[in-house]
């Protein structure tokens, strides 16, 4: 997907830098900032990735936190209790959610 910012409506300098650290700078001449972006799905407490959030999820955050598994495909998809960090607090999480009648994931 291709993204454009018209830069002509900004008061102030307006610069990016993508991942690579390529600087985007506002010219006169052609005031639009063009990139392509790769854009991520999830579906937080999905730490796998498979679309549902199941027990395999709590085993995959297990793997990925104690044994050297797998990191989940994104922080978001792994961080079930949305406090910005992916830990055992999401594998409790997702247990009091699948099986304690708890709150399904996500930031509220
Ligand atoms: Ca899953
Ligand atoms: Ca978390």
């Amino acid at each position: 997907m291709t993204v454009c910012i018209d830069t002509v409506f900004w008061l102030t300098p307006l610069n990016f830098t993508r991942h690579d650290a390529v600087v985007y700078y506002p010219r006169h001449h052609s005031p639009f900032i063009c990139t392509t972006v790769e854009l991520q799905t999830f579906i937080r407490g999905d730490a796998n990735g498979n679309g549902e959030v199941q027990i395999e999820d709590i085993i995959y955050l297990i793997n990925y936190l104690f044994i050297g598994g797998s990191a989940p495909p994104t922080v978001r998809a792994g961080d079930a209790n949305c406090d910005g960090v992916v830990d055992v607090a999401d594998v409790v999480y997702l247990i009091n959610y699948l099986f304690l009648d708890g709150s399904p994931p996500g930031c509220y």
